[in-house]
């Protein structure tokens, strides 16, 4: 077991530069309600390795997050903001 994570780890070190992908994720997050929430859920989200760029609208309340998929996924992301109270699902039709 030691040795399998020890080669995965491995593996994915020396992968990362060669299949290092920038993806954009839509997401719809119903619970922002007022001016603070973006940020709350911007900060949760910030926390996370890899994150390039976050836009939140409280209007439409959606958050747009761009991040290096391997270091961070959708479902950090999404756990991210469920984590400081904010559950966020991915819109389809998304980039
Ligand atoms: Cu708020």
């Amino acid at each position: 077991m030691k040795k399998l994570s020890a080669l995965v780890l491995a593996t994915a070190v020396i992968a990362s530069p060669l299949w290092a992908a920038i993806q954009t994720v839509n997401l719809s997050v119903p619970g922002m309600y007022c001016a603070s929430c973006p940020f709350i859920v911007q900060g949760a989200i910030q926390e996370l390795p890899g994150i390039q760029s976050i836009e939140t609208d409280l209007d439409t309340r959606t958050a747009v997050v761009v991040f290096d998929d391997t270091l961070t996924s959708i479902d950090d992301i999404t756990f991210a903001t469920l984590s400081v109270g904010y559950e966020s699902t991915v819109i389809e039709g998304g980039s």
